[in-house]
């Protein structure tokens, strides 16, 4: 049933000049950044659990959250076979593996994060990592890399350099580059009186963060704006302007979290603008609700949009895309499998799209530049999804379910 109405569908996208061969072998080369954090709430492995601060909150009390990098890496090897493709993992600063008395964010070393590194050995994949500015004492009055007192400031500063020294590692054993991702909750709830000088020492102690040269064979530095938080909704001192000049200026990649915008802007519609001047960027791909900047990601115009700009203009391997999301309130699991499938189908979707509309519009023909891009959405993308599911070897959306249901009573329900 299946192979006969690939059969069919394949002709229909060939007749519009669409190669669904080809669509499904560039979908194959995408790998994603699975975020290690929706497993665990944020909350880190430490020997003091402190709660998330920041900005972030993440709301729901699913059983079966992950106690430790154990239980995480058995979620993730879990979520991973129902995520069809080959893919990276992103940790968090926190999710250290190992801790030892008396050392601090500000200390950590690749021994706390070792049994990661063998994890990834040996499944082959890529490891990143984000120093976690959050979630901790030393964020005061929910400030870290601007606060005014140098000792704070200091205690962040380090724990940059660390998370950085990790990424090399990282990358030196595992022979594809660690993204290091920068992103700093500071911010001020209420109008502040001075905006100017927090982001000086944020620049300042940034400079001294990326003081060190680390070959980008093994370390690439990205840096992640962000609009607002909740508590932090006056003014974030890393904001858009901010990061994207320090990433101009200092050739750091910017990161785009696509939560991290006002509602109605189109994260899509940046892509072309950016490379005009910039060679690569890296996502965080997200949802955004109202205020919250970290719902899984659905199949909408947003995100449509984004895959789109991304595979039409040729984007592909300029972005390095990873995911953003942290849901308590459904299985985490599930969380990480819906996400990340459905930005794979809005990938798909636009590696199928015809280019009638494209050839309209050099017409000028705007008219039938809409009919057609109307027409496309009418198209049956779902028949090559489901034919590239079943070629990856893993269930399609309609039998994964049955799979993490089972999964959540072996294995969660006990936790
Ligand atoms: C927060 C940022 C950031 C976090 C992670 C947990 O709004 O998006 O990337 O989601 O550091
Ligand atoms: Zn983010």
């Amino acid at each position: 049933m299946q192979k006969d109405l690939y059969e069919s569908v394949k002709r229909i996208y060939g007749d519009l000049g669409v190669d669904v061969e080809k669509a499904m072998a560039k979908l194959d080369a995408i790998h994603l950044g699975i975020h290690a954090w929706q497993g665990d709430d944020v909350r880190g492995f430490e020997a003091d659990s402190f709660t998330l601060t920041g900005g972030c909150m993440v709301t729901g009390n699913y059983p079966g959250c992950a106690r430790n990098a154990d239980e995480l890496r058995k979620d993730l090897d879990f979520a991973m076979k129902l995520i069809p493709g080959h893919h990276r993992v992103g940790l968090q600063g926190h999710q250290v593996d190992k801790m030892f008395p008396g050392v601090d964010r500000d200390a950590f070393t690749i021994e706390n994060f070792r049994s990661w590194l063998d994890w990834a050995k040996e499944r082959k994949i890529g490891l990143d990592i984000a120093p976690a500015f959050y979630g901790h004492p030393k964020l005061d009055h929910n400030l870290s890399l601007s606060h005014p007192d140098p000792g704070i400031r200091e205690f962040w500063i380090d724990h940059g350099i660390a998370c950085r020294k990790i990424g090399e590692q990282f990358g030196r054993e595992l022979g594809t580059p660690a993204i290091v991702n920068f992103w700093m909750p500071d911010g001020f709830k209420d109008t502040p009186a001075d905006r100017f000088a927090p982001r000086q020492r944020m620049m300042e102690s940034l400079d001294r963060c990326f003081a060190e040269q680390i070959s980008s064979d093994f370390e690439r530095d990205t840096v992640e704006q962000k609009l607002f938080g909740i508590g932090v909704e006056s003014c974030t001192v890393g904001s858009h302007e901010f990061f994207m000049l320090y990433a101009a200026k200092h050739g750091k990649i910017l990161c785009f979290d696509t939560g991290h915008f006002h509602p109605t802007e189109q994260i899509g519609d940046k892509l072309s603008s950016i490379f005009c001047m910039m060679d690569e960027i890296f996502l965080h791909v997200s949802r955004g609700v109202r205020w919250d900047s970290d719902h899984v990601t659905v199949v909408n115009d947003d995100l449509l949009s984004l895959a789109r700009e991304s595979v039409v203009n040729g984007f592909l391997d300029k972005i390095h895309f990873g995911l953003d999301y942290f849901d308590a309130s459904i299985n985490r699991i599930a969380a990480w499998v819906i996400g990340a499938r459905n930005f794979q189908k809005a990938l798909l979707i636009a590696l199928l799209e015809p280019d009638c509309a494209q050839k309209a519009e050099k017409q000028m023909d705007y008219t039938s530049r809409l009919a057609l891009q109307e027409a496309a959405k009418t198209l049956p993308w779902g028949i090559i999804w489901n034919e590239w599911c079943e070629r990856k070897g893993v269930p399609s959306d309609y039998a994964f379910m049955s799979e993490i249901k089972r999964y959540e009573k072996e294995v969660l329900s006990l936790r």
